[in-house]
């Protein structure tokens, strides 16, 4: 009883206080909203810095971009000239290419259990292919269109160029859960080639060289990497579109649309 006193006493004494000082309480709750309002925008982006230099195709329309054990995989879209390759990690060197019919306008990929998995924009069809050989083993069928896609080790993740991210199960693309992609309550819309890395989903936005990072359990977004300083865009076109994450070494590569090099970028 005598703390519930004293503290209702104190209450008093501030309350007094507060009305003598209200403009210097106001300005000082300004100043600490200002403050904190910075320092979370400074927080929310991040710049990255070039590791290293990787010779990358400039014909290459990026869509989709992965790296296995010192292998590079990528989709290339455009109709008339949609590929699956793959390419040597340290030298840039093509080990194999295949290329879609005219029709298909080839989209994500990701690679799961040694199968390698892609997308076309609005056919509705998800070619799997057997990694070395890259036979199509079988051909699945989702509604809507396809964009960018990856996986957690259990199920694949795949975007549309809306906020929406759709986990899916690989055998058969039956839904198991969708995640809305939000940043301070408000839809971070184009999502477009992604990459599972840790319990984030890193995301790059459509004609832009933003890169959204995501939590995987509740679509906010974690933070922003601003990949501006080493872009090559020039247009609306040749953009950043490409996240491949070496798992095993902790590394992390970008390229974009008809970029001439793969970067190795460090974020520390
Ligand atoms: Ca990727």
């Amino acid at each position: 009883m005598i703390l519930i006193c004293k503290f209702l006493s104190f209450i008093l004494s501030l309350r007094g206080f507060l009305s003598r000082s209200k403009n210097c309480v106001y300005a000082l709750l300004f100043l600490v909203f200002f403050f904190n309002s910075f320092n979370s925008f400074a927080q929310e982006t991040v710049t990255p810095r070039i590791v290293k230099k990787i010779p990358h195709d400039s014909n290459a329309f990026t869509q989709g971009f992965i790296v296995d054990k010192g292998v590079f995989y990528e989709s290339t879209g455009l109709y008339g000239s949609s590929s699956l390759r793959k390419y040597n990690a340290y030298s840039g060197k093509l080990i194999k290419k295949i290329s879609l019919e005219d029709k298909f306008f080839a989209e994500g990929l990701t690679l799961l259990n040694d199968k390698l998995y892609q997308l076309t924009w609005k056919s509705g069809v998800m070619f799997v292919y057997d990694k070395t050989t890259f036979e199509i083993e079988k051909i699945l069928q989702y509604g809507g269109e396809g964009w960018g896609l990856t996986h957690n080790d259990k199920y694949l993740v795949m975007s549309n160029g809306s906020n929406t991210l759709k986990f899916r199960d690989p055998k058969t693309l039956r839904l198991i859960r969708s995640i809305s992609v939000t940043h301070n309550g408000l839809p971070v819309k184009n999502l477009n080639e992604l990459e599972f890395i840790g319990n984030e989903i890193w995301a790059n936005i459509w004609k832009s060289d933003l890169v959204a990072c995501i939590n995987s359990d509740t679509g906010k977004l974690v933070r922003w990497i601003d990949f501006t300083s080493i872009s090559e865009k020039t247009g609306d076109e040749d953009v950043l579109n490409g996240i491949a994450y070496d798992k095993e070494k902790d590394k992390i590569f970008v390229t974009g649309k008809f970029w001439n090099s793969i970067y190795e970028v460090s974020l520390n």
